[in-house]
């Protein structure tokens, strides 16, 4: 059985899903390149995937893609391009890291403007169960008509109110009644797409896209939820709330949030523009080594990017490959995964297991394949991984992100890239 933390009971627990687990975990907004905050997002859900169906289990993981919202229309304004357009680049561009990274394709990966109608009917759904008011053109959840509100991230007021300020919740909104009361539905700006609806022309609020399209790929009810911590409040203290007002079930069974990657002391983000992008790692590091790299940190931490870690991973994957094809260390790996996802532990076991044997059971568990890289074939040796061109370049070339050159692949005999990309 495998224990996971659970954010809204603040506590590890057995997570026992039936044979079919549905997730869903929220996806990006695609206005810029895939960091590795996104990576690592996904990866926790990639290694939980990878256990479960270990387990026995079917694994249903949805992950949407916010191709309408503020940030996506102002950034689409910035470029003076259709913001469809510059999601479907990024969406691609974003597809192409994941499936290099090796990540398991989503069940489904919907993006919101295909949910506009799955929207409205949810909108009008809780505006008839009494729990949200028209304003301005605008639909409102209200807060006060829902006793459960905090359920998920069991904030008080005070840090309610500051965290919607900061993450796009407008509490100075004064169409408001309440100024932690949030947006279903609203007005769209001159230059901004809008839906013909009973509410008026508009656009969606960005809370209520998960909620629908949830319940519109897997049903009312989650196995599982998730997406960073930063998503805890707002986003998904809305989703539940806006859910249960209508559905009158549990909306998920199980909150699971990821920690924060930081670069220079701040959240990696793209509004900062403190990023290090998977693409641009992909051109130097073998997708194993970037794997490794991230699952090194237990996914509830928050952690600081060093491009060190690369390297360390780098010699990691070579010790492992030197071990060689076989079952050591997958029961110690089953161990460590089941206690809270602890891909830290798992690597450290495989590490005590590598010298007496095989590892590559249990690291495919991981999603690491250590089939060795033949010395006269370089970057085709992982075929689908490795789509179109890369960059070719020697090993001292590519981002300024990969540490010194000199890391291990003395156990590579005369293959000296070891787990670099030539
Ligand atoms: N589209 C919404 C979710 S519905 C959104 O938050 N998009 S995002 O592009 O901003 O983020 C995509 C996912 O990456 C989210 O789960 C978010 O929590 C996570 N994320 C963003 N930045 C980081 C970071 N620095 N560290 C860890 N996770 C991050
Ligand atoms: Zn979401």
């Amino acid at each position: 059985m495998i224990r996971l933390y659970d954010t809204a009971r603040r506590a590890v627990v057995p997570f026992t899903p039936g044979p079919v687990v549905t997730m869903y975990t929220c996806g990006i907004t695609p206005y810029d390149a895939a960091h590795l905050g996104h990576a690592a997002v996904y990866l926790t859900f990639d290694v939980l995937q990878r256990r479960l169906r270990d387990m026995g289990h079917e694994t249903r993981c949805v992950r949407n893609i916010t191709d309408v919202d503020d940030d996506i229309l102002r950034k689409a304004r910035e470029l003076g391009v259709h913001y469809l357009d510059l999601a479907a680049e990024e969406v691609a561009r974003f597809d192409a890291d994941m499936k290099a990274l090796g990540l398991l394709p989503a069940y489904a990966e919907p993006r919101a403007t295909s949910a506009i109608p799955d929207i409205l009917s949810l909108v009008g759904e809780v505006l008839d169960s009494g729990h949200a008011y028209q304003s301005d053109g605008a639909v409102y959840f209200d807060v006060s008509s829902c006793p459960s509100f905090g359920q998920v991230s069991h904030l008080d007021r005070a840090e309610m109110l500051l965290l919607a300020a900061e993450r796009g919740g407008n509490p100075d909104d004064p169409a408001k009644r309440d100024p932690l009361d949030f947006v279903l539905w609203q007005p769209s700006l001159p230059d901004e797409p809008a839906w013909e609806s009973r509410f008026g022309p508009g656009r969606p609020g960005w809370h209520i896209e998960c909620s629908a399209l949830a319940v519109r790929e897997l049903g009312t009810t989650l196995d599982l939820h998730g997406g960073g911590r930063d998503l805890v409040f707002p986003h998904h203290e809305c989703e539940a709330a806006q859910s249960q007002a209508v559905t009158g079930v549990p909306f998920v069974r199980h909150w699971m949030h990821v920690g924060m990657v930081g670069l220079g002391g701040q959240k990696m983000s793209k509004s900062i523009g403190n990023l290090v992008f998977v693409s641009d790692l992909l051109r130097s590091w073998e997708p194993e080594v970037i794997r490794l790299a991230i699952l090194e940190h237990h996914y509830r931490d928050d952690w600081e990017w060093t491009p060190g870690d690369l390297v360390e991973a780098a010699d990691r994957l070579a010790r492992w490959r030197a071990a060689g094809i076989g079952g050591a260390g997958l029961d110690a790996v089953r161990a460590r995964l089941d206690d809270d996802l602890d891909t830290p532990g798992a690597l450290r076991a495989l590490d005590e297991a590598a010298p007496s044997g095989g590892v590559s059971e249990a690291a495919g568990l991981l999603g690491v394949s250590i089939a060795p890289v033949p010395s006269d074939q370089g970057s085709s040796y992982q075929g689908s991984s490795y789509q179109g061109s890369r960059d070719q370049g020697s090993r001292d070339q590519g981002s300024s992100d990969q540490g010194s050159s000199d890391q291990g692949s003395s156990d590579q005999g005369s293959s000296d890239d070891g787990a670099r990309i030539r």
